[in-house]
């Protein structure tokens, strides 16, 4: 049972709520709570959902899990946290993982600072005050002097406007928005519509229960095995051992991973050579598949070719159809022009006579009936439809949560082509706000450089506390020079513009780079510049100044 510590009240108008109010309990609210209250703050935590898990608590689809490796995923902050958890699998499923954040808002007594099933429905920063005032969906509403988005980059699902979606009278779920109590797909004709990370997941998960599983495919992607393996006890010792030599690896790679990078270029192999190469990637864990095959891989197109051939000849030997196996082929992107799936028995489910692969490039989805899902083809019946169609990521959720700031600003407007930060925490117009774990912050393993964020942060506010500021905003030539240096690196990106790291997924979304391509190492250098040189990035005043804004 999730516990609501304190009763729904109206603060009166002089009074903080507290000092920090933090908008999400996910993976990076809860590390955030953690070291605010660290830090000596108080703070309170609204959150939407009836538990805390962020992406965690609301894809509970069967099979959702990591793809980066479980104790790279997790918390780093304390030793003795991560020797006393055990993680099962290389590649946590979803309950593990919920387990996992539950226990850590329990052993830190962290529980009683959130607020549960709380929706924010805006957030309005008071210039005379220097105080921002959030308000929920239940009509409550909280002040607070800094406010902390910690709402995520994957949290506002997506579904595409397909007629007649309403009109299904069969079961329907979206993966992102799974519901708490198991779905039964027992003799069950289910549809998946999407073959993104999502629907390649779930798709191998349900099929084994269902009468007969059709999956519509709009664009096919480049699967490879995930190779997940349960964590051996003398992996566990190891894993322990190797805690500081493994945080150091972690913080010098650009992409918070431990695959090792290769120097190699593909063509500096014989052609045998690189086929066994390729083997060698094909059997290798998650992400090592970019992070640890030729350095040229995502970024030549004739490496890359051969990676990809590579690919297509596996599709080919593992499905047994070669209509299916040609339609599973992807042919309007390069291995890494977008977000690569990781699978595990996704091909070989084809070979099960009750799937079906539907290509919607050959017959495009016309509508939604009451009894299943119209196509160029004719109708389908069906018991149950998943959706597996993504989320609006980056920007999504901040933009919907009715954020106004200083001279009524709105945050919609003043992100209208594209999203403007410094560092991926703050933007111009909106003190004392801070986004952690949004746009523009690095890219890859997400729980490493959003932490880097929320620790910087919580040095912020101590540093605001220590030198008697109350309000704090970046200037708009550091917000320019940030968004500048993410637009230019999304040409070092391998992500290409058709990917939903561009907002290519939305219609109507600005085709911005909404990740930063200079990872962490470049976070790192740009904090340590901000704190050696006094917050000269940012306006920093004292409530008694009359928020004139002087300079820190
Ligand atoms: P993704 O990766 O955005 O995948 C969404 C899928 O939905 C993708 O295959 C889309 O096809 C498909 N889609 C979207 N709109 C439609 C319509 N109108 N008709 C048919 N198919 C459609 O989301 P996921 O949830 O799978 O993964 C998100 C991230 O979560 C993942 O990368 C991990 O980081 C965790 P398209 O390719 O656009 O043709």
């Amino acid at each position: 049972m999730m516990i609501h510590p304190e009763p729904t009240h109206e603060p009166d108008s002089g009074r903080l709520d507290a000092d920090v109010l933090i908008v999400g309990a996910g993976v990076t609210g809860i590390y955030q709570l953690y070291m605010a209250r660290q830090a000596g703050f108080s703070v309170r935590v609204l959150e939407a959902g009836a538990g805390v898990g962020g992406t965690w608590f609301w894809n509970r689809y069967p099979g959702c899990r990591f793809d980066s490796e479980s104790y790279t995923y997790a918390y780093l902050f304390s030793k003795e946290l991560f020797d006393e958890w055990e993680w099962h699998e290389q590649f946590a499923g979803q309950p593990e993982t919920e387990r996992y954040l539950n226990h850590v808002v329990d052993r830190f007594d962290l529980r009683r600072h959130i607020r549960f099933d709380t929706w924010v429905t805006s957030m309005t920063f008071d210039e005379p005050t220097g105080t921002w005032t959030v308000a929920a969906d239940d009509g409550s509403n909280f002040r607070s002097r800094y406010v902390i988005a910690a709402t995520g980059v994957l949290s506002v699902p997506f579904y595409p406007d397909v007629p007649g979606r309403q009109d299904f009278r069969g079961q329907a779920f979206h993966t992102g928005l799974w519901p708490a109590s198991p779905v039964d797909f027992t003799g069950k004709r289910v549809a998946v519509i999407g073959t993104g990370s999502s629907g390649v997941q779930i798709a191998p998960v349900i099929v084994g229960d269902a009468a007969s599983l059709n999956v519509y495919q709009r664009s096919a992607n480049w699967c490879t095995p995930l190779n997940n393996a349960p964590i051996t006890p003398e992996e566990q010792e190891q894993l322990r051992a190797g805690f500081e030599a493994m945080r150091e690896v972690l913080n010098a790679s650009t992409a918070g991973f431990l695959h090792p990078a290769n120097e190699r270029s593909a063509f500096d192999d014989t052609a045998e050579e690189r086929q066994a190469f390729f083997e060698t990637m094909w059997r290798s864990p998650g992400f090592s598949k970019l992070s640890s095959n030729y350095s040229d891989v995502l970024f030549d197109e004739a490496a890359n070719a051969e990676w990809c051939e590579f690919i297509i000849r596996k599709i080919r030997d593992i499905v047994q159809d070669p209509d299916t196996a040609e339609r599973l082929i992807p042919n309007d992107h390069g291995f890494g022009g977008k977000r690569p799936p990781f699978v595990t028995g996704y091909y070989e489910m084809f070979n099960d006579p009750k799937v079906s692969l539907v290509d919607l490039q050959l017959t495009p989805i016309m509508r939604i009936t009451e009894r299943g899902i119209e196509t160029a083809d004719g109708e389908q019946e069906f018991d149950i439809i998943v959706w597996a169609t993504g989320f609006d990521f980056g920007t999504g959720a901040l933009l919907r949560m009715g954020i106004r700031g200083r001279d009524g600003l709105t945050l919609a407007d003043h992100w209208a082509e594209g999203p403007k930060t410094f560092l991926g925490v703050q933007t111009t117009g909106f003190p004392n706000m801070f986004f952690p774990g949004g746009p523009h912050a690095a890219a890859g393993n997400n729980p490493r450089y959003n932490g880097d964020q929320v620790e910087f942060i919580t040095r912020t506010l101590t540093f605001l506390g220590d030198h008697g500021f109350d309000t704090i905003e970046v200037g708009p030539e550091a917000e320019n020079a940030w968004t500048a240096m993410v637009d230019r690196g999304s040409g070092q990106s391998p992500f290409g513009e058709a990917s939903y790291f561009f907002g290519a997924n939305i219609p109507g979304k600005p085709r911005k780079y909404l990740l930063n391509s200079g990872g962490r190492p470049k976070l790192f250098k740009e904090f340590a510049k901000v704190e050696a040189n006094g917050y000269e990035a940012f306006r920093l005043s004292r409530s008694s100044d009359g928020g004139d804004g002087r300079q820190g």
